[in-house]
């Protein structure tokens, strides 16, 4: 562990420590950011009331669309001469959002991430290769300056020039990979196709993946072509980055940097806070962001907490491995589901590969599920029937387990695009009302 005395700090400690951090907090935002002034007030919340962490259910929520009102720097709570660095969501959906970060906020940041560097096996003799994308997306450098913090050597790759990855991975002896998942498993193809075997040829011991979900049957996989152990990291934009949890070695949930926020799972639909291990969003309260401090931020990412202490020694509670967000949910004729699910399902055909998309459509008033996946190379495509089976029968399972009827249809090696970023597994052509 990176940290341990902040890591292993016993529960007491570490909840004094929390309510310590939260009253000034509170009572900054009230003061400096207009937004929380007008939403506590409205909300009739009293930010110097607070006597207990309970007593922080009484604050009203923020969420995406309150960072988009205020773009771009209304909601910073420090002046501008304190800023060092800005990240901004792509946009893509709407306008970005923007977050920005003191000297403080970047270094809380690295201490975050280089907590996965340690929970990867890194050591200071480790190389560190970060495949994230470097720009306003935070999965580049927030990985870069953990691994510069933990003191692991770093090298620069960003994504992109997938084969130029794996002859540097080789020739600099990188022992931890921080990448998404799809993309890590992207750049185990690649290397099996240049005649490197990932598992022996390189010398990866540990992958630091996240930003996009993946299903536990897609991460063994990945595991087993790399040879390497994959570390789930979790993070927004809109928080911080990647390094809000991760998980230790025991693979068992991802721990919160607790020290550095305040977690609750509230349920989707009443916002009403769910017992530990019960399924529901997300909410984040950040301690010690200076810049853009954020109270009860509706993630969207469901998840639980899991109860209990994890066996590795940290003290910092666990949350799940994220199954979706609320707004990836898929309602094919009145079931939900979410793409981690589907992936679990065809996962266990071992005629398919990772590679895989669902096309949403509307055909007549219901929404229609094309699933399109790719068969493994030495999969005999050219056999009709046994194309048809293997349609059939992928068919069948999604039925049986997920009770929902997709139209399936398998496809030939490397037809569906790989992103470097995030993978884009589901295309939504349904026209919105
Ligand atoms: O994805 C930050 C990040 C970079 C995290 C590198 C981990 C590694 P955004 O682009 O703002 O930030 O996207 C945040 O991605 O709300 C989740 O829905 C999803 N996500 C992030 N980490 C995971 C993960 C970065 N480990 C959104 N598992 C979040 C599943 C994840 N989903």
């Amino acid at each position: 562990m990176y940290q341990p005395e902040i890591e292993t700090m016993d529960r007491e400690r570490l909840e004094r420590l929390q309510l310590e951090r939260l009253k000034p907090l509170l009572k900054r935002v009230y003061e400096r950011i207009p937004f929380y002034h007008a939403s506590f007030d409205e909300a009739g919340f009293d930010p110097e009331g607070l006597e207990t962490l309970d007593d922080l259910r009484k604050a009203p929520f923020t969420v995406k669309q309150d960072l988009r009102d205020n773009y771009p720097f209304g909601m910073f709570a420090v002046p501008r001469d304190e800023v060092v660095r800005i990240h901004a969501s792509s946009g893509t959906t709407g306008t970005a959002t923007v977050v920005g970060y003191t000297q403080a906020d970047l270094d809380a940041w690295s201490d975050c991430f280089a907590r996965a560097v340690g929970r990867a096996h890194g050591t200071k003799d480790s190389t560190m290769q970060v495949a994230y994308g470097y720009g306003l997306f935070t999965g580049g450098l927030g990985a870069h300056m953990g691994g510069e913090r933990f003191g692991a050597t770093v090298v620069p790759m960003s994504t992109g020039n997938t084969k130029r990855q794996v002859n540097l991975m080789r020739d600099f002896d990188v022992d931890i990979l921080a990448c998404t998942p799809s993309y890590a498993m992207h750049i185990a193809d690649t290397a099996l196709e240049m005649g490197i075997d990932p598992a022996t040829d390189l010398k990866v011991s540990g992958m630091i993946c996240g930003a996009e979900p993946m299903s536990d049957e897609l991460r063994r996989e990945l595991e087993q072509k790399m040879g390497a152990q994959l570390i789930d990291i979790y993070g927004l934009s809109e928080v911080m980055g990647p390094g809000v949890a991760c998980e230790c070695e025991l693979q068992d949930g991802l721990h919160l940097a607790e020290d550095h926020f305040i977690a609750e799972i509230v349920d989707p639909d009443t916002f009403e806070p769910v017992p530990d291990g019960q399924w529901g969003e997300l909410v984040i309260t950040t301690l010690s962001k200076e810049c853009s401090p954020l109270i009860r931020y509706r993630t969207r990412d469901i998840t639980r907490i899991l109860p209990g202490e994890c066996a590795c020694g940290c003290t910092h509670r666990r949350i799940d491995r994220i199954r979706g967000r609320t707004d990836d949910m898929l309602i094919i004729r009145g079931v939900n589901v979410f793409p981690r699910q589907v992936e679990e399902v065809i996962t266990a055909f071992p005629e398919v590969s990772a590679w895989y998309q669902l096309v949403v459509s509307t055909r007549g008033d219901l929404d229609a599920v094309d699933l399109n996946v790719e068969v493994v190379p030495e999969f005999d495509f050219d056999t009709v029937r046994e194309v048809e089976s293997l349609q059939r029968r992928i068919r069948a399972a999604l039925k049986g387990n997920l009770q929902i009827a997709v139209n399936v249809r398998v496809v030939e090696p490397k037809t569906i695009e790989r992103a470097e970023s995030k993978q884009k597994r589901v295309i939504d052509l349904r026209k919105r009302g």
